[in-house]
């Protein structure tokens, strides 16, 4: 009767081992890589490149899949082949969220080079920590709330120093005007092997187009009230 059973369990266990070997060597066989470089839009100084360039998070939505970028803005994520579509995010806090689609995932790909980084627009600000994938006034006030600041003074706050220069100030504001009324939707896809899609005037909406014009009509006054507005806190 014990041998009976002892058979019966090396048996089972014989199954388990045949049952899953074959599974674990297709997942090593079946898995790829998507890797690439990210840089933000910002002009700085050499020696904050470094800076802008790490800590891009890039993601599978719905997956444990996820990388960050190192000082070089590289990054590397291995997951498996698949035939349907795969979303990924790029993010990082104080810059417009950034998507690829990949139709299917068949082969290992690269996304873009060194060279030629995906850029990724500076100044959506997280406000109470959230981003709302848009860059418009809002982004512009959360700045100015720490406006004339240095590094030391009580309100400075690093994240809100778009070019790293220690100081908030004009230059950091001028950061978010370049990009002004951009959302994530304004992105060209990005084409696989390091070649971005450049955007074309006859791709922009007229809507963008023409708040983007009316912003710069209004935008010296509409700047000094605002900073006028918050001329208390500092
Ligand atoms: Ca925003
Ligand atoms: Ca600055």
């Amino acid at each position: 009767m014990l041998q009976k059973k002892f058979i019966s369990v090396c048996l089972i266990l014989a199954m388990l081992i045949v049952g899953f070997m074959p599974t674990t060597i297709s997942n090593a066989e079946n898995l790829g890589t998507i890797e690439g470089f990210i840089d933000g839009d910002i002009i700085s100084s050499q020696n904050v490149i470094s800076n802008i360039r790490q800590g891009f998070t890039v993601e599978v939505p719905g997956t444990s899949y996820s990388t960050v970028t190192d000082d070089k803005g590289y990054f590397k994520l291995e997951m498996p082949f698949s035939t349907i579509k795969i979303q990924i995010i790029m993010k990082k806090s104080a810059f417009l969220e950034r998507e690829c689609i990949l139709s299917s995932f068949s082969e290992s790909v690269i996304l873009s080079t060194a060279a030629n980084p995906i850029k990724l627009m500076s100044g959506d600000m997280p406000v109470q920590g959230v981003q709302d994938k848009a860059i418009n006034m809002t982004d512009i006030l959360e700045v100015i709330k720490a406006f004339n600041t240095t590094l030391g003074y009580p309100t400075y706050e690093e994240i809100l120093d778009l070019n790293q220069d220690k100081a908030i100030n004009m230059e950091d504001i001028m950061v978010i005007v370049n990009n002004f009324n951009k959302s994530s939707l304004d992105y060209e896809p990005i084409v696989p092997g390091g070649v971005t899609a450049k955007p074309t005037p006859t791709n922009t909406p007229q809507k963008t187009e023409h708040l983007s014009q009316s912003f710069l009509l209004i935008r010296p006054q509409v700047l000094l009230q605002s900073i006028l507005d918050q001329g208390q806190m500092w």
